[in-house]
């Protein structure tokens, strides 16, 4: 097996680039290729190069695996950090043509708009301006839903697409409000914002810790998508899907075979 540091971290990017760009799902890479979790940040890295040459721009980042149903549902046990692009934002409200994707999924969530570059130990309500109730759709590139963690690093932590909901002052507590996922008028999942690593506020100081391991360096103004409150669901084309957080409100869109966000 070759080393991480013999690797071409560019070449790999690509694959993974490809196969988002052509819904094609790909087998793993980081055993083969002996990628480990520093690499794969490396990897993710060199992703989202590719990403803002052609244009995008990144507008935040996510954590994901931030709660015990998500960590059971793929079978990896680390939260892990990834990117948002603004190509990859569907407004609230909006529709979004998922015939791209390769098998989507969906999940509730609660963003923080970060308001300044938070620090490790800054008080909560210094790092983050508001809050909002979000979706996120996420689309393993790896063929079966399946990847270790340096794969689904790599594969920027399987992030496809987001909605943001209205965004609201701060409230006193986030860390016990209950969360709703229906689609097409029917509650699919229900979960409190406890499951985000016992409080969102920990996946903030989570992700501050990763971004200043491995970046990106965060930034005031950007969204800060704290992670699931449920496990995902599969999203098929039109299907009318929603997020409710209690006290902040809804993120919704609704998914088509055709036709733009
Ligand atoms: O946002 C998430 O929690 C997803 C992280 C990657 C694991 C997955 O694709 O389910
Ligand atoms: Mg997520």
């Amino acid at each position: 097996m070759t080393t991480s540091a013999d690797v071409d971290l560019d070449g790999l990017a690509a694959r993974l680039d490809e196969a988002a760009v052509t819904g094609t799902p790909i087998p793993q890479l980081a055993e083969v290729h002996g990628i480990d979790v520093d690499a794969a940040y490396r990897l993710q890295q060199a992703l989202i190069a590719r990403r803002t040459g052609r244009g995008e721009h990144v507008v935040g980042v996510k954590m994901g695996l931030t709660s015990q149903a998500k960590m059971a549902q793929v079978g990896v046990d680390s939260p892990i950090l990834g990117h948002l692009t603004d190509t990859t934002q569907v407004p609230d409200g909006g529709s979004v043509d998922i015939t791209g994707l390769i098998h989507p999924r969906v999940e509730p969530e609660i963003a923080f708009l970060l308001d300044r570059p938070p620090t490790p130990g800054m008080p909560f309500t210094d790092a983050v301006r508001a809050v909002a109730p979000a979706l996120e759709v996420i689309d393993s590139r790896y063929r079966d839903f399946t990847f270790s963690l340096p794969d689904v690093i790599a594969d920027n932590t399987s992030a496809a697409l987001f909605t943001i909901g209205q965004w609201q002052p701060v409230p006193d507590e986030v860390d016990n409000l209950g969360v709703l996922l229906d689609v097409d008028g029917h509650t699919v999942q229900t979960g409190s914002t406890a499951a985000i690593l016992g409080d969102p506020r920990r996946a903030l100081a989570a992700g501050i810790a990763l971004a200043g391991r491995h970046g990106p360096a965060l930034q005031g103004g950007w969204i800060f998508l704290a992670g699931a409150a449920t496990a995902a669901v599969p999203l098929v084309p039109g299907a009318h899907v929603r997020a409710t957080v209690q006290g902040l409100g809804t993120a919704g869109f609704t998914t088509t075979a055709g036709g733009t966000r």
